[in-house]
């Protein structure tokens, strides 16, 4: 299920990374720590400069809320339903659940999709579909960020995926992840099945190798 997320995130960086090459000069807010986000970051301190100065054309007030994530998911898919994953995504970079993503936030949620080792890219997957740290993923949420992924294409997108066809993908997915046949999906059975599945695997794997290294 990670593949749609990443091909997602990585548009999501060339629409805030691409324009670097002429913000090198920019410095961050003086409230912003950049050795601070050095630190915590795979980034350079140019490339915090230059993802900052993006980030601030983007939201003049250095935050981003929902609707302005759910402008940018518009014009990445112009036919699509994009409501519901735009906010999914909102919630994986708003990491204090404050209702707006802050530059801290975003560029760590950045450097972890573009840089991050395998499991740091997973647990931020894992948040995908399950935001409330309960330790297991249920059949339900797994059904919604289906639906929510499906609805990205559009609902005019062929084939078209009916309720049923959306359930039954689920259910294969649900069977695949729940080691065991236990009936649910824990976050340990997530992690191993990501990293023992090779087409999962070679998509996280992708991410890192097609991105600026
Ligand atoms: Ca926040």
């Amino acid at each position: 299920m990670p593949e749609s997320s990443n091909i997602h995130s990585k548009k999501i960086y060339h629409r805030f990374a691409s324009r670097r090459s002429v913000c090198y000069q920019q410095d961050l807010h003086p409230t912003i720590l950049l050795n601070k986000v050095v630190d915590e970051t795979h980034f350079s301190k140019n490339e915090v400069r230059a993802i900052y100065r993006a980030f601030k054309e983007t939201s003049p007030n250095a935050v981003i809320n929902k609707n302005i994530m759910r402008e940018k998911f518009a014009e990445l898919f112009p036919h699509g339903d994009i409501e519901h994953y735009s906010d999914l995504l909102f919630e994986t970079f708003d990491n204090d659940g404050n209702g707006t993503i802050n530059f801290q936030e975003f560029v760590k949620a950045l450097s972890i999709l573009c840089r991050g080792t395998m499991d740091e890219k997973l647990e931020w997957l894992y948040k995908l579909y399950d935001p409330k740290d309960k330790g297991e993923i249920s059949w339900d949420r797994l059904f919604y960020v289906i639906t929510s992924m499906d609805d990205l294409m559009g609902r005019t997108a062929k084939p078209h995926h009916t309720r049923e066809q959306k359930s039954e993908r689920t259910n294969q997915i649900f069977e695949k992840f729940d080691v065991g046949r236990k009936g649910r999906i824990t976050k340990k059975d997530f992690f191993y099945v990501c990293k023992t599945d090779k087409t999962i695997l070679n998509s996280i794997t992708a991410l890192y190798t097609l991105l600026p290294g």
